[in-house]
């Protein structure tokens, strides 16, 4: 047994928790209880129903009960199911690789490039190839901020483009040419038939090609997107959910820093 929690399972009964064998939990530590949700390409019917259970069976539920479902249209039935995980992971064995910077508040890194930059820095950001979507990289860049913290146009230290979405690597490269930019933001939202590594590595590819890759410092982000697949695609750094501009921007101020003055 490891780590120090403990809850009580229904009859008063205490549970510890062995971060070595993981699994979820509903209502008592280690009781397996999850919610999932799929569809099927059947009829919405009493045997679509029996296919969700053995298929909750094979993925290694037990009890797996079907709590709704719903035909989405003739032909496609929708379930939302509640099963007990058979399987563990072993949580003391995982580290996963992370953006290393200490997040500083807006007028901190403002402050932090002035002192040890000196000057702007400049920063395009778009969401490229056929992705539409632009709300991730307005988040991090817009002027209004988001959830509270403001984008990278509001700081006094960045000068910023952003271009939104369905830019091509040509256009952003063209940009960052003639913008003589610091740092390139690249945003991916579309992972169908995995769309994004292809577009991400063919902008590294192309800026290799124009000698440029060493003088930008490349970021890429997007809910799919983490730092481990930003760096084996040749990035400097990756962001995912649940980050904000402040993260992006003191990555940007102690990476240009380390650059410049080693
Ligand atoms: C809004 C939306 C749309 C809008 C987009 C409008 C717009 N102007 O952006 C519209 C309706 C246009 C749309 C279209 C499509 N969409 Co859409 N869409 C969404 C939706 C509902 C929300 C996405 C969003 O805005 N999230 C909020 C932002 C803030 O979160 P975020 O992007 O993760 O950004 C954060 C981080 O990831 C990070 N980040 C993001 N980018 C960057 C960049 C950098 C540099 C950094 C540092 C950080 C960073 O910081 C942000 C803040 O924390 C999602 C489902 C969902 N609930 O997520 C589907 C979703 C993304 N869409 C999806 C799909 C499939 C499509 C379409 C292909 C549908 C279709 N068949 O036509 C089209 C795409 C067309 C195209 N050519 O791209 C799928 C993607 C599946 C996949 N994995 O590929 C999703 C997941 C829906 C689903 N479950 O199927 N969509």
């Amino acid at each position: 047994m490891s780590g120090g929690l403990y809850a009580m399972d229904k009859k008063g009964g205490e549970q510890s928790l062995d971060l070595t064998k993981v699994k979820p939990y509903g209502d008592t530590l280690n009781d397996g209880k999850t919610q999932i949700s799929f569809t099927l390409p059947v009829p919405c019917n009493d045997e679509a129903i029996e296919a969700a259970k053995q298929l909750m069976r094979k993925m290694g539920f037990e009890n797996p009960q079907v709590v709704f479902y719903k035909e989405l249209t003739p032909g496609f039935s929708f379930f939302v199911c509640y099963g007990s995980c058979t399987h563990t992971v072993d949580y003391t064995t995982i580290s996963v690789p992370k953006v290393e910077s200490t997040v500083m508040s807006m007028e901190e890194t403002d402050e932090y490039i002035s002192k040890n930059i000196g000057r702007k820095v400049v920063v395009i950001g778009a969401s490229t190839g056929t992705d539409a979507h632009t709300v991730g990289i307005d988040a991090i860049m817009n002027m209004k901020g988001y959830a509270g913290h403001f984008g990278l146009e509001r700081y006094e230290m960045f000068d910023t483009l952003n271009m939104g979405s369905q830019v091509l690597n040509e256009e952003f490269i063209a940009k960052a040419i003639e913008l003589k930019a610091d740092v390139l933001l690249v945003s991916q939202t579309v992972t169908q038939k995995d769309v994004h590594i292809k577009n991400l590595t063919e902008l590294v590819e192309m800026l290799e090609a124009e000698g440029l890759r060493h003088k930008v410092i490349l970021i890429c982000g997007g809910p799919r997107i983490s730092h481990e697949l930003a760096k084996e695609l040749g990035y400097d750094a990756g962001f995912s959910m649940n980050s904000y501009a402040d993260d992006v921007a003191s990555y940007i101020a102690e990476e240009m820093n380390k650059r410049l003055h080693g």
